[in-house]
C-alpha cells in the first residue's frame, strides 16, 4: 500500500513548508514535491489532500498505564485499560505502558500482553518493566534480563521516590536499578530509561542528583515525571535539565497543576534549557488521586491522552511558542532519549507514524499507524 499526503505544511517537526510525503508500506518513502509512484496498477496509490492541513509526527507518549491503574482508595477506584482509539483520537501512535501503585494486582506479563494487544491493533508499544515498588517486579526475575530478552522493554519504571506510597527505596537500591537498567539497555542497544515517578515530598530529585553526582551513571539515564505538580520540585527539576538531563511534564486536563506545562516550559527556555531536554507524557489511564495533608485518600480522577494535543495548543495558542519547538515535548525528544530511532520525525525511513491536524483549531483531522490510516477526518476508522 502507498499513500500519497499532498501539500500539506509539514513539521519534522522542525518546519520543511508545503510539501509531499509519501508512505510506503509502514515506513516514510518520501518527502518532497510533486510525488509520484507508478506502478503500473500493480499496488494500490491512496492519495490524501494535505492543502490546509498541517502534517506532523505521530505523538510519543512516554508515560501511560495502558493496563490502566489507581486503586489508592481501594479496589472499587481501579482505573480502566486504555483503548486504541483512546489513543489514536488523541494522535498517539507510540505509547510506552507502566505499572503504578498496584503493583500486585497490575502484572508485568498482563501489562506485556496489553502492550501487545494495541500492537496487534495498529500503534507501537513500549513497556517499562516494574512499577512503583524497589525491589522491582519483573518478568524473567532479574531487570536486566527483562531489558535483554523482552523486545518491548526499553527501560524501568515507574520508580516511586519522594513520595508517601513509595516502597522508601534506600540510595543504594535506586542506583542499582539504574545501574542495571543501564547495562541491560547498552547490551541490547535500548535507552535502559528508569522512569522515575517524582511525589510530592520533601526529598525531590536527590536520589537522581545523588546518583549522577557519585556514580559514573550520566543523566541521560533518568526521566523524571510529574515535574510540574510542585513549584519546589519544577525548580529542582529545572537545575537538572539545565545540567543536561530531560524532564517529563504530566499533562493536565485541567490547570489544577502548580506549574502549567506551557508556563514550565516558557520557564526552561527563558533558563536557557535546550528545547531538546523536556517531554510531555499523559500518565493516562492513570490515577490522578488526591490526599489531603494527613495522607488521607479524598478521592481521585483518570488521566486521559487527551491532555497531550490540548498542552501543544496551550503551548502555540498561551505561550506563543512557535508550532515547530512545542511539537518537540511530544515527537523527537521522546524519540531520541527513549532511542526510538524510526520515531519522532518525518523523514525517509522512520516509521509510517502521521497525523494531520487542521491549521485554524490544531484539531485532530487524520492519524496513520506505521503506514494504516486510523483517524481520517476526525472519525476512528480502525477501532480496537
Ligand atoms: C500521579 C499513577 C500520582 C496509578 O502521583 O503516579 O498519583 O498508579 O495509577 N499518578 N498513582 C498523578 C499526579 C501526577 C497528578 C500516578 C497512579
Ligand atoms: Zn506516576
Amino acid at each position: 500500500m502507498i499513500t500519497i499526503i499532498r501539500n500539506a505544511k509539514v513539521y519534522q517537526p522542525e518546519y520543511a513548508g508545503i510539501k509531499d510525503v509519501m508512505l510506503i508500506g509502514s515506513q516514510i518513502g518520501a518527502l518532497g514535491e510533486n510525488l509520484k509512484a507508478d506502478l503500473g496498477g500493480a499496488v494500490e496509490v491512496k492519495e490524501i489532500d494535505g492543502a490546509g492541513l498541517i502534517l506532523i509526527p505521530g505523538i510519543i507518549d512516554s508515560h501511560e498505564h495502558i493496563l490502566g491503574g489507581g486503586g489508592e482508595g481501594g479496589f472499587h477506584t481501579r482505573t480502566p485499560e486504555a483503548t486504541l482509539t483512546g489513543l489514536t483520537l488523541n494522535g498517539v501512535t507510540t505509547v510506552v505502558g507502566c505499572i503504578g501503585t498496584d503493583g500486585v494486582a497490575r502484572n508485568m506479563e498482563a501489562l506485556l500482553a496489553k502492550a501487545h494487544a494495541l500492537e496487534e491493533e495498529g500503534v507501537t508499544t513500549y513497556v517499562y518493566t516494574g512499577s512503583y515498588r524497589v525491589p522491582v517486579h519483573t518478568i524473567t526475575g532479574d531487570v536486566m534480563r527483562d531489558i535483554m530478552l523482552l523486545d518491548k522493554v526499553i527501560g524501568v519504571g515507574e520508580v516511586a521516590i519522594s513520595d508517601h506510597r513509595s516502597s522508601q527505596p534506600t540510595f543504594e537500591e535506586f542506583a542499582r536499578i539504574a545501574a542495571d537498567i543501564r547495562v541491560g539497555g547498552m547490551l541490547s542497544g535500548k535507552a535502559g530509561i528508569v522512569n522515575v515517578h517524582m511525589g510530592d515530598g520533601p526529598r525531590m530529585m536527590d536520589f537522581i542528583w545523588r546518583t549522577v553526582r557519585e556514580t559514573e551513571i550520566p543523566f541521560s539515564q533518568f526521566l523524571p515525571t510529574h515535574v510540574g505538580r510542585n513549584a519546589a520540585l519544577f525548580e529542582s527539576a529545572l537545575e537538572f535539565a539545565k545540567a543536561g538531563g530531560t524532564i517529563d511534564f504530566t499533562g493536565s486536563l485541567d490547570d489544577d497543576d502548580e506549574v502549567p506545562v506551557s508556563k514550565g516550559i516558557l520557564r526552561l527556555l527563558d533558563a536557557g534549557v535546550s528545547s531538546d531536554h523536556f517531554t510531555i507524557s499523559s500518565d493516562g489511564q492513570g490515577s490522578l488521586p488526591i490526599f489531603n495533608e494527613k495522607g488521607e485518600f479524598q478521592g481521585l480522577g483518570v488521566g486521559n491522552a487527551s491532555c497531550l494535543l490540548k498542552e501543544l495548543r496551550e503551548c502555540v495558542n498561551k505561550a506563543g511558542l512557535p508550532l515547530e519547538l512545542a511539537l518537540k515535548p511530544l515527537t523527537s525528544n521522546p524519540a531520541r532519549i527513549l532511542k526510538l530511532a524510526r520515531k519522532g520525525r518525518i523523514l525517509p525511513g522512520c516509521d509510517g507514524d502521521i497525523c494531520l491536524l487542521r491549521e485554524e483549531d490544531l484539531s485532530l483531522h487524520t492519524v496513520i499507524a506505521k503506514g494504516q490510516i486510523m483517524v481520517a477526518e476526525g472519525t476512528a476508522v480502525v477501532r480496537g
